[in-house]
């Protein structure tokens, strides 16, 4: 029999988001919570991580009554292993990401495009002399081709570490050198932990682990750091500047584009296409006011930092926005893309549209985005969506709410401009403690928790303590929503916080970009624990993930306690049926990489950590409180 489902009021925080769901009752179309409530409850092995797949001798299901597999591996092998694939899924998701940015570079340097072009040289220059590519005196095209060629071999197995390292502090590369965790190639580490995992090979749960860790490594510092530098020297590196969010950044009058995903390789063509006054005039001449490109995830994160884009909404938004009635199409990249989305959209007039021959999805329109045909693909693109404009139907359409101010733009390179040229002044703020600490709340939704009650509530509780809050991915939308992105939020912040961002007319929590844009979270680290002559796990920081959902989070949690970092989750991956990598996880890691996970579902809690965490490592740091 199925079961009740949840009153609307306990799935979000959201006055848009409730509306959308009681128009999708009304409407009969399913969303995400109801095939939640049909999949519940869900297998106790599996939620405990002590099911393998990894062979046909099995399945088998560890328990106290058969502690082994048929094998013989035993939970912590099993815990270990899965836990180990489960983490490497979300380090290629983010590398392989990155290696497009390569691409996109590579027919830059071959001149096989136009539509792309180098946009920051400064920065390719800056980024070249990092990695060791010579840049005196040279032409940009040459230097982009010894970088490219760099990147291209950080993903091999021909070096001894990958080449972004460069910026790590000494004292972390060498903890990294005695752990032999040091990442050597990108896709070397994600390989190895397929070829680990297999049956019979890597049967020692903690030397899984610190594997797992040096694929995280190899997404941080690697996979996801050339993703956000290639994706700055391509299309500009993000500096401040204000946009808008929710559901009410659709507009009823003019033809919807909704732009989901990743990458901003596809969306950035789509909104120089949608901007062509030609397009515009036959918009127009249709009856609507113009054409709206509005952002999902983290590609509108991408178009919001760098284009001041507005952004629809998270990972929980995004059938609600194909329910507001008034989208033309979305168009999708990769990732964290609910299949689900084709069927809403078929709900209605929306036109689903894939761009990656390595993301179909059944159902879509397909155009195969390649570098050389970018720009034309995305002006058919425009033109159908104008032309389904004329398919809308008005009595569907409902749009809730006002948009919300947010500001954005906030890159290394922008907040080292605003600071006057160099971080001293951050660094003198930290030691005075008007600024107390830094936190990164990163990730995802997840329908288990209620929509975005753990990502707003945490900001809020940090920023009271006078720790600065930086955010990427989902936490974007949700700290926006609440009106966190916008200077005025410094009035609830603690006094401390309140001076600093009051006198640079920031606000007290930072967009900091997408989900691979943590590296810059880890770049700033390592510039201030350089800074400082001090290793990263001596930094009054730490990092959350409250609502995370994805295999990425993990490679992210991962790296971050990785570079020592203390990190803490929401809830628990998958590991709670070993022991051994449980304790691994939220203890013995602090004695091997410097930091560890906690998990904790209570946000109040959880700030407290973090501020106690932060008040120790200050102490260690001679600072005072
Ligand atoms: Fe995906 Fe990046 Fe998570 Fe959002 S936060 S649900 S991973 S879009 Ni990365
Ligand atoms: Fe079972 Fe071992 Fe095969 Fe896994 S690898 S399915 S535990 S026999």
């Amino acid at each position: 029999m199925a079961k009740e489902p949840r009153p609307i009021d306990e799935l979000t925080i959201w006055d848009d988001a409730k509306a959308m769901l009681r128009k999708a009752k009304a409407e009969g179309i399913e969303t995400v919570y109801d095939r939640l409530n049909q999949q519940t409850p869900h297998c106790k092995f599996c939620e405990l991580g002590t099911t393998c797949r990894n062979c046909t001798m099995g399945p088998c299901r560890i328990s106290a009554k058969h502690p082994r597999g048929v094998c013989g591996a035993d939970a912590d092998v099993v815990v270990a292993r899965n836990f180990g694939r489960f983490m490497t899924g979300g380090a290629a998701a983010h590398s392989d990401h990155g290696r497009d940015l390569v691409e996109v570079l590579e027919a830059i340097v071959e001149g096989e495009t136009s539509d792309y072009k180098i946009t920051d040289e400064d920065k390719l220059f800056r980024v070249a002399g990092e990695i060791g590519v010579d840049t005196e005196g040279r032409a940009v095209m040459d230097v982009a081709r010894d970088v490219l060629e760099t990147f291209f071999a950080d993903y091999g197995s021909r070096k001894k570490e990958i080449s972004l390292l460069s910026r790590v502090p000494q004292k972390r590369r060498d903890i990294w050198a005695k752990l032999n965790v040091t990442p050597r190639g990108i896709d070397r580490e994600i390989a190895e932990m397929m070829h680990r995992t297999h049956m019979g090979v890597d049967n020692d749960a903690a030397n899984t682990l610190l594997h797992a860790a040096r694929t995280s490594l190899a997404d941080g510092w690697g996979g996801s750091m050339i993703g956000t530098e290639l994706s700055d020297i391509i299309f500009g590196t993000p500096t401040p500047s204000m946009s808008t969010a929710n559901l009410a950044v659709i507009k009823e009058d003019k033809v919807n584009i909704l732009v989901h995903g990743h990458s901003p390789v596809v969306s950035e063509m789509i909104l120089v296409a949608a901007r062509d006054p030609e397009f515009v005039a036959r918009a127009k001449a249709l009856g609507a006011t113009g054409i709206n490109v509005v952002g999902l995830c983290c590609t509108g994160n991408e178009l919001l930092m760098r284009k001041g884009i507005p952004l629809a909404g998270n990972h929980l938004m995004t059938e609600l926005a194909i329910i507001t009635g008034a989208v033309e199409v979305i168009i999708v990249d990769y990732q964290c893309i609910m299949p689900s989305l084709v069927q809403v959209s078929g709900c209605y007039h929306t036109k689903f549209i894939d761009t990656a021959n390595k993301a179909r999805f059944t159902g879509a329109l397909h155009y195969d985005f390649h570098p050389d045909t970018a720009l034309r693909q995305a002006r058919e693109i425009i033109s159908l969506a104008i032309d389904t404009y004329a398919e809308r139907d008005p009595s569907r359409v409902e749009i809730p709410g006002e948009p919300v101010d947010v500001m954005t733009g906030f890159s290394n390179e922008s907040v080292t401009a605003a600071l006057g040229g160099s971080l001293d002044p951050l660094v003198q703020a930290i030691a005075a403690g008007d600024i107390r600490g830094a936190v990164g709340i990163v990730g995802c939704n997840n329908p288990k928790i209620k929509h975005d009650s753990m990502n707003v509530k945490l900001a809020k509780e940090l920023i009271k303590k006078d720790i600065l809050v930086l955010v990427t991915g989902c936490v974007t939308s949700s700290v926006g929503k609440a009106g966190l992105l916008v200077p005025d939020a410094i009035e609830l912040a603690g006094p401390g916080l309140k001076k600093v961002c009051g006198s640079l007319g920031i606000p007290p929590v930072l967009h900091y970009g997408s989900c691979v844009d943590n590296a810059r979270i880890l770049q700033l680290c390592a510039a201030l624990a350089n800074a400082l002559g001090v290793d990263i796990s001596d930094l009054p920081v730490g990092a959350s993930a409250p609502e995370w959902y994805s295999e990425k989070a993990v490679a992210i949690g991962l790296y971050a306690v990785s570079s020592g970092i203390y990190t803490h989750l929401g809830h628990p991956p998958n590991i709670l049926g070993s022991e051994t990598v449980t304790n691994l996880a939220v203890s013995g890691l602090e004695g091997l990489v410097g930091a560890s996970f906690f998990i904790e579902a209570d946000m109040v809690k959880a700030a407290n950590m973090l501020d106690e965490r932060i008040k120790a490592k200050r102490k260690g740091l001679g600072l005072s409180e």
